[in-house]
């Protein structure tokens, strides 16, 4: 890695180069040159984005137009390659990118407070404010359909009827979930099509760990992970936070007895995001964000479940069942979201 940093344009030259944070795509490393600066460099995963000078452009226009408008904090920055490019094809035909360090920053995959929580969900609100007016039309699909819920049903199908792998009859009570529960998966993209709720440009993985914050006042600073700006809905940004920071576990806890739904924790996202952006979101979109925690958790738990189903080839796993683990904790967090149901949609209600 060391070897690709040096066709970028460093301050100095690179001497440290390590694996970094916890992001399931890309291959992250942690990049140091002579004079102590750091950097962010990755190899993007190229079997998942398939064009990749598509996406480097997309980042580009993204955060060339957040740098016009932002006014607190910091916009994810591209270090270009000494021949003037945003992203490098090695020998091996790999594609790696570099990020200016976010510095005095902390990235965290469990909120250690409501307001670490909230302070994401204002970034992620004001994020979308920003981008209102960013002309979609110009944005390429990195990866389409990203968030059209029936169609990774239809993988899910897809998946279970090859089984490839001999493991479906190991996991016939998380099947069953996800079939009893594909009725719903329509509602969102039903209500897009009657024109009830619009397309806007969105981030689309709102995880925790894809905002830093000030490590000393714990303000959000920078929004990151952009490769999945694309045209999407609101809710969705709103729900996916949701599924990853508003459970009491982590993705791939296997006590299930742990995963619940953390109601401060709603409240507080529900009252950070509104607060960014809720002026710009119609009625159906406020009315329906409960909704959008609960189709990105069956979502998540669906995607898990095809990609153990077809030999774990999408998400990063670090043992042979953690898809499996993670899958099962996102069906729990449905099941906990459908009997808090009346609670969260009145605290929706309540900074509406
Ligand atoms: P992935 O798509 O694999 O999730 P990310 O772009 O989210 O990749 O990067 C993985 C991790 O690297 C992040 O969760 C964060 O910890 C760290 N990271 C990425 N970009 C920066 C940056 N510019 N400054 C500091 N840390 C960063
Ligand atoms: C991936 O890249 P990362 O780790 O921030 C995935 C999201 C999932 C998430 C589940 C491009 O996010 O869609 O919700 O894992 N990103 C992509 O943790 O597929
Ligand atoms: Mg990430």
């Amino acid at each position: 890695m060391i070897n690709q940093a040096y066709e970028f344009k460093l301050e100095g030259k690179p001497i440290y180069c390590e694996r970094y944070g916890s992001g399931h795509i890309n291959e992250t490393y942690l990049l140091i040159d002579e004079y102590a600066r750091e950097y962010i460099l990755q190899k993007i995963n190229k079997s998942i984005f398939k064009n990749t000078e598509m996406l480097m452009k997309n980042i580009s226009a993204v955060t060339e137009h957040l740098n016009r408008k932002v006014t607190e904090g910091k916009v994810l920055t591209l270090v270009p390659t000494k021949k003037g490019e945003n992203f490098l094809i090695d020998e091996s035909g790999e594609y790696w990118r570099l990020y200016e360090f976010v510095c005095d920053s902390v990235c965290l995959n469990k909120a250690e407070s409501a307001d670490d929580f909230k302070e994401s969900a204002f970034a992620f609100g004001l994020f979308q404010k920003m981008l209102a007016d960013f002309p979609a039309e110009t944005l390429f699909e990195t990866i389409p359909d990203f968030h059209n819920t029936p169609k990774r049903f239809q993988a899910f199908h897809e998946a279970l009827k090859a089984d490839i792998c001999d493991r479906a009859a190991g996991v016939k009570a998380e099947i069953e979930f996800a079939l009893a529960n594909e009725n719903y998966a329509s509602t969102l993209m039903d209500l897009q099509n009657a024109n009830k709720i619009p397309l806007r440009v969105t981030h689309n993985d709102t995880k925790l760990n894809n905002v830093l914050l000030d490590r000393k006042t714990r303000k959000a600073v920078c929004v990151i992970d952009l490769d999945t700006v694309m045209p999407g809905l609101s809710v969705n940004d709103f729900g996916d936070s949701i599924r990853f920071g508003a459970s009491t576990a982590s993705e791939d806890e296997k006590d299930l007895s742990k995963v619940n739904l953390d109601l401060e924790y709603f409240e507080a996202y529900t009252n950070g995001f509104l607060s960014a952006c809720g002026k710009d979101l119609n009625k159906e979109e406020i009315s329906h964000l409960p909704d959008g925690a609960k189709m990105m958790t069956l979502e998540c738990g669906v995607r898990f479940l095809t990609d153990y189903l077809s030999g774990d080839t999408y998400f990063r796993i670090h043992y042979p069942e953690h898809n499996l683990d993670r899958c099962r904790t996102q069906f729990k967090l449905v099941q906990e979201m459908d009997k808090n149901w009346d609670k969260m949609q009145a605290i929706v209600k309540k900074y509406s």
